[in-house]
Formats: C-alpha cells, structure tokens, sequence
C-alpha cells in the first residue's frame, strides 16, 4: 500500500493554526534543529546520535584499559578496569580522571582469590556501584568448582578491596547453564539490581537479580529479561552494560556480538530503554557503534558524562586490526548544535535521480515519482580508514500508515565498482514524528586499501512515503 500524504504550504500553516486553536504545541512542527543531545532523545525521537570521536582514541593504551565500570565523585571519574595481575590472571584495576580523557592508572585493585577459593582464576569484569561512602564492586570469578559465577568486594576508599564472597551461583539447567558473569549494579531507594549474562553454551543473555541485601538476591521470574536476537548484530550475546536515568526512563547500552564463535563474531554496542528496570525494548538503530570485523571490539560499553556531555565509552580497535589492543575509546552523543559531524553535504546539493528541491532540503514524492536514488554522491575521498559513521538528516509527512520501507541509506564505494560497505533500511514507523527533522545513521568500516577512494552516501527511495532530505554527513 502506498501512502500518499503530501501537504502543500497552505494546508501545514492550516494545520498549524488548527494546531494553535487547540492547544497544541506548536513545537512539534518544528523542522529543524536545535535539539537537545541526549541519550533520551537519541532513543526516542532520533534527535541525536553516536558520533565516534576521532581524537582521544587511545585512552589507557599503556596500561591496557578497557571494559570499565565508573563512578563520579566530587568530578573525579573512577574506572575499574580488566587488569592482569602479575600472574596473568584477570583481575581489576583503577584509573581516574578529571577530564574524561586524560587517564592515570592507580594499578590492580582486585587479584585473583587465594589458591583452592572459588574465584581461584579469575576475578574481574568489574561493575561498580558507590553508595554512602562504600565502594560495591561485583565481578566474574572463575576457580575451584566456579566456571563463572558473580562475586562482590567493598571498600571505604576505592582502593582496599574486602572480599564478600560469591553472591550468585549459575543454575544447573537453563538459560544460564554454562555459566554467568559480566556483572553491573544499579540501585533505587533501598533495592539493588543486580544484572548479569547467563551462558547455555549457545548464547549470552541479560538476567537480573533484586533485593535489599546484595548478599541475599533473588532472580526476576522474568529473566533472562533481555534476549538475543534471532538475527543480527546481537543474535550471540546481550552482554555488559551500563544503565542511566533521564525524565523517566532508564537507558541501558550494552554489548552485542553475532553467533558464536564469539571470538570471530562481529562485536558492537546499543541502547535499550525500560520504565521499571525488568522490562526492555532496543533501540530501533541498533547497533549505534560500527560493528567489528570479526575479532573483539567496540563491547564493554560505559556511560560516563563529561562535563555535561553525554558519551559512551567503549573498548576501541585497531583499524585493519585482527585483535583488540585494549584500549578505550568514546562516542559523543551528538547533533549538530552539539559536536556536529566531521564533513557533511547538502542534499538539495548533491546528485539526484528523482525528487526536487524542496524547502531547506530535496524531497520525492510517492505522487510524481517512481523508486530510486533520490541522492548519491559526493564520491568524497577524504574518508578515515577504519570506523566511520554516515549520519543523515530526513522528514516523513506520515510516521504511522504502515511500517514499510521508506528509504534505504547505503555507503557505496564507487572507485570499487560500486561496492554496498553498509546500509541499513528505514521503515516509517522509525520515524518519532512527522515533519521532523530526524537522524539515521550507518556505522560501517573502511578497510586501509580503500583509503582515498570515492564514497557515496546514497538514499534509495522506495515509493511508499513522502520523504526529505536536508543533508547526509559523516563522522
Ligand atoms: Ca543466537
Ligand atoms: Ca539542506
């Protein structure tokens, strides 16, 4: 069915005294930016998104830090981090920060439990929660009769870590058979949330555990809370995570990998939202960080705010890579009042198929056109190798009429025939609103012997919806 819902002028600016005469806000008509640039609005109304910053991407490289948990206190950031102990083990280690990207190491703060103890051979993958004037860090610990089970340590200073023991064991049969592990703490009022990954030998899944006591936790009849996928960029594991509140709703972003082998799987991260901690939904452009190239990476994600900026924090890769360096890197959550994007193009500028000017973009219309490009281009060639961000800037004049395809965003390498290196589809209900101006971004990669070439940035259209385009970027 195509859906044909075109306003002229005349008929918006009836619409909008309508709108006026009744009491609606008149903000919902707005076309453009300015936009706040939040995690809330990049979830719920495309009013922003992850844009990867180019500089300090190599934070911690020296002492290897990556997959933190933190906390801020007195603007002091603290990052429990994967350390190996000078066994070789895996343990936790500190860094801290003022600025968010100057990092110093404080060295390993968890070691590995004694010999014979269940966490024996590993106590790491940190999460951290403070709470009057008490460290509460949980970790995955592995050892004498342990193939992965959750244990907690507290501290008065961050720094001397007091073993509290195991505190969840993984179940015999089920979901989290195999074993359980990545865990992070979350607390309102009196009640602790403690989240973990389950392990059925197939696929990671998110589970949750609650109650008054971190040492007496019963798990959600619900769980695992958060599934794999049947397809896609999180089909293999739901993973680590990080939780934030805003007006509401709390955000989650967490790691995602496709099916095992994880260690060859394509590796990312996304957001998911929930009113009460149990129930989640994922965010319609997951995953919101390029995927890898089949080896570790862009996981382990954190929320930290900078200052009153909004950035995830990830495990970064070596472009062209085949294995981690461990390290970290961030992601702005930005729009272009707030962090912009590198390079961007006017699509009213750019080549088109079909379609015509249209106010401050180029439009196509279910009407007067037929399904194709309705703009490609710029064949830029000053696109950084490695992990890239293509952002574009569209409008629908309906957002509910069905859930079609309404246009298909594809990064093209034309000095190599043509070749798709990422696309993803947008479907109208993606759209929050209706002429509104919102942004859909393709992650993708850039391999090093693409340097130079060409790129496009195209918008097939598909005839099923009236569409804009103000512009396309890149970060
Ligand atoms: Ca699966
Ligand atoms: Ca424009």
């Amino acid at each position: 069915m195509k859906v044909r819902f075109r306003f002229g002028k005349s008929v918006s600016i009836m619409i909008l005294i309508v709108a006026l005469l009744f009491g609606i806000s008149s903000a919902s008509f707005a076309t453009n930016s300015p936009y706040t640039a939040s995690v809330s609005t990049m979830f719920n109304s495309n009013e922003a998104f992850a844009k990867l910053e180019k500089t300090n991407n190599n934070m911690g490289a020296s002492f290897d830090m990556h997959y933190i948990s933190t906390v801020t206190i007195s603007g002091t950031i603290w990052a429990y981090y994967i350390k190996l102990t000078p066994a070789g083990k895996m343990g936790i280690g500190l860094a801290k920060s003022t600025n968010g990207t100057s990092w110093t190491d404080n060295g390993l703060v968890l070691d590995v439990g004694s010999s014979g103890q269940w966490d024996d051979n590993m106590a790491s993958f940190p999460g951290i929660w403070y709470d009057s004037g008490t460290f509460y860090l949980v970790y995955e610990g592995t050892g004498n009769g342990s193939a992965g089970d959750i244990g907690l340590a507290t501290s008065t200073n961050g720094t001397n870590f007091t073993r509290q023991g195991r505190i969840l064991t993984h179940n015999t049969s089920g979901w989290e058979t195999a074993n359980i592990g990545t865990p992070s703490l979350y607390k309102v009022g009196s009640t602790w949330y403690l989240f973990y990954h389950g392990y059925d030998w197939t696929d990671c899944r998110v589970g949750v555990a609650t109650g008054t006591s971190l040492t007496s936790l019963s798990r959600n009849g619900a769980n695992p809370i958060i599934n794999t996928s049947s397809s896609g960029w999180d089909s293999g594991t739901v993973g680590k995570r990080d939780i934030i509140y805003e007006n509401g709703y709390y955000y989650m972003v967490y790691e995602g990998s496709t099916d095992a082998p994880f260690g060859s799987a394509k590796w990312s991260s996304g957001l998911a939202r929930s009113s009460n901690l149990i129930s989640w939904s994922k965010y319609s452009q997951n995953p919101v960080l390029p995927q890898t190239q089949n080896y570790y990476g862009n996981d382990g994600p954190a929320f930290i705010t900078v200052s009153g900026v909004p950035y995830i924090y990830y495990r970064g890769v070596v472009p062209g890579g085949g294995s981690s360096d461990n390290h970290t890197r961030r992601a702005r959550i930005a729009n272009e009042l707030n962090g912009g994007v590198t390079n961007s193009w006017e699509a009213e500028s750019l080549q088109h198929v079909i379609g015509r000017s249209d106010a401050d973009g180029w439009s196509a219309d279910t009407g007067l056109d037929l399904p194709n490009y309705m703009q490609y281009g710029p064949y830029t060639t000053v696109t950084n190798v490695g992990e890239n961000t293509a952002v574009w800037k569209l409008m629908v004049d309906n957002n509910n009429a069905d859930n079609l395809g309404v246009v298909t965003l594809e990064v093209v390498d034309a000095s190599d025939g043509g070749a798709l290196l990422a696309s993803r589809t947008i479907t109208r209900q993606q759209f929050s609103s209706t002429w509104h101006y919102e942004f859909f971004t393709v992650p993708f990669y850039l391999d090093s012997w693409r340097s130079g070439h060409q790129l496009e940035y195209r918008t097939l259209w598909h005839q099923t919806s009236y569409v804009r385009e103000d512009k396309v970027g890149v970060n």
